[in-house]
């Protein structure tokens, strides 16, 4: 039975993907700051296979490396990691966005991503063995109006994505990138500070991606034949062809 730590397991993208893992009977360490949803994440999931949680912040390198050391020994072999964490912080133009936002989003989608993996990887070194999947967006592959720094941070998670599959390659571990498009979670809740009506709208005139439907690409993703790696895969809506362009009805 495969382990899988998934970051970002509280709420969207992450939450579902566990959700999927689950029914699959993969073992699972779920992470993420809120823990009363860990909490009755893991009590709706232990019906379907082991549940491990760790709270943590992932800009707190000592949190993350002191959470992940003292997994107990049945949860150490991690064969699947889902870099998932991350989150927008304001949509502002360059000229006055805000710099504890733009710390936020390199902190948590970029430093964080490399503390977890840093205290992952070794254990699939000695393993040999290994499937690092990195949530990037189709934010790391053009940059919009007002994204610059988000863009700039998924643009990192891309090349980071890029460098552990050179760097690791040889040592029979899988990296691979998945770059959703619009997905309706709560990213744009967090994006916009809690301003709902201005999240709504950004879903609103077409059908987004569910969480449901990249939790599904991860589960494909993982479940391929070793000799199998996807390296890089890019999802959208239908309605979406770039990120400015989007069908909307409504
Ligand atoms: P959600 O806001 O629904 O989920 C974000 C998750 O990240 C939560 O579980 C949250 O947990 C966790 N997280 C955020 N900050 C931290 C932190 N400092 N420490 C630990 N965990 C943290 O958004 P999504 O599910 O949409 O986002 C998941 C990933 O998908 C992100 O990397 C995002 O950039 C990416 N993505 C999203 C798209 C979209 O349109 N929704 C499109 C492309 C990519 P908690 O708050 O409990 O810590
Ligand atoms: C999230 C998708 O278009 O808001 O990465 O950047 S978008």
């Amino acid at each position: 039975m495969k382990t899988a730590l998934i970051t970002g397991a509280t709420s969207g993208i992450g939450r579902s993907t566990a959700k999927r893992f689950a029914s699959e009977g993969i073992k699972l360490i779920l992470c993420g700051r809120r823990k009363e949803r860990l909490e009755k994440l893991k009590k709706e999931l232990s019906m379907k296979t082991e549940v491990q949680i760790l709270s943590f912040d992932v800009r707190k390198k000592e949190d993350v490396f002191h959470n992940i050391e003292s997994l107990p020994e049945e949860f150490r072999n991690i064969d699947i990691l889902v870099n998932n964490a991350g989150n927008a912080h304001g949509l502002d133009p360059i000229q006055s966005g805000s710099i504890e936002d733009w710390e936020a989003m390199l902190d948590i989608n970029v430093k964080g991503l490399l503390y977890v993996s840093k205290a992952i990887i070794p254990g699939m070194m000695e393993r040999q063995s290994g499937h690092i999947i990195n949530i990037g967006s189709t934010a790391g592959k053009e940059v919009y109006p007002n994204g610059n720094v988000y863009c700039a941070s998924k643009h990192a998670v891309d090349a980071i994505n890029q460098g552990m599959r050179i760097d690791l390659n040889g040592n029979g571990i899988r990296v691979g990138a998945i770059n959703p498009g619009l997905v309706q979670t709560e990213f744009s809740d967090v994006r916009f500070k809690g301003d709902s009506e201005k999240a709504e709208k950004v879903y609103q005139g077409f059908k987004a991606l569910q969480p449901e439907d990249i939790a599904d690409i991860i589960h494909f993703v993982v479940t391929r034949p070793y000799h199998v790696n996807i390296a890089d895969l890019t999802v959208m809506p239908t309605a979406q062809a770039t990120s400015t362009i989007v069908d909307k009805k409504a």
